[in-house]
């Protein structure tokens, strides 16, 4: 739904635009302008979602994520984040525990097909002012997070109805490198995972 909302944001400056770079630079100005509209969207809809339909997931100065699973602290890729299908929506949080700067060792969370993950994270890696996301791979995505540095946090809220269960989906960050520890297995369950 974010998704949508940039994208039209993005189509609706295009007509305005006489040259590629002027382009780009109205098309940033918007992302920025809606992406607070739609954080205060998102921060209405998170109010909205119980507890069942949350997770929360660390990053580390280590380039892990790490998660407590059934009260035991876990370290990526050794964990799933499970997704009960009653919920709607799915939101992660992703709180930086680390004190690097994002420059240097920034995370977010990214959601798609396990099938694309290597194409999404390798391509968006010299998009640093999108998120580490190659606009073109961006019908690919899911849902993802912003970028974050040691002491932050930020949200990825997944529309599940985007979920196939036939298909395997996977969670990763797509900053430089990361993606080789940094990922795991989004998996769509009947029930709650305590
Ligand atoms: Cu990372």
């Amino acid at each position: 739904m974010i998704k949508n909302v940039v994208l039209l944001s993005i189509l609706s400056v295009l007509p305005a635009t006489l040259t590629y770079a002027q382009g780009a630079k109205s098309a940033a100005k918007s992302t920025e302008s809606k992406s607070s509209a739609s954080k205060k969207a998102d921060s209405k809809r998170a109010a909205k979602i119980s507890p069942e339909c949350k997770f929360n997931i660390n990053g580390n100065d280590e380039m892990h994520y790490t998660a407590t699973i059934g009260s035991k602290p876990v370290i990526s890729p050794a964990f799933d984040i499970s997704i009960p299908k009653s919920c709607p929506l799915f939101e992660i949080t992703l709180t930086h525990i680390g004190k690097l700067p994002k420059e240097a060792m920034g995370h977010n969370i990214v959601i798609a097909e396990t099938a694309n993950l290597e194409k999404i994270a390798t391509g968006g890696s010299t998009f640093k002012d999108k998120d580490y996301i190659d606009p073109k791979a961006d019908s690919l995505v899911i849902a993802h997070s912003s970028v974050v540095g040691g002491g932050d946090h930020t949200t990825a809220t997944i529309d599940t109805t985007k979920l196939d269960p036939k298909k395997d989906y996977s969670f990763f960050c797509t900053f430089p490198g990361h993606f080789a520890l940094m990922k795991g297995k989004v998996l769509l369950v009947d029930k709650p995972v305590k």
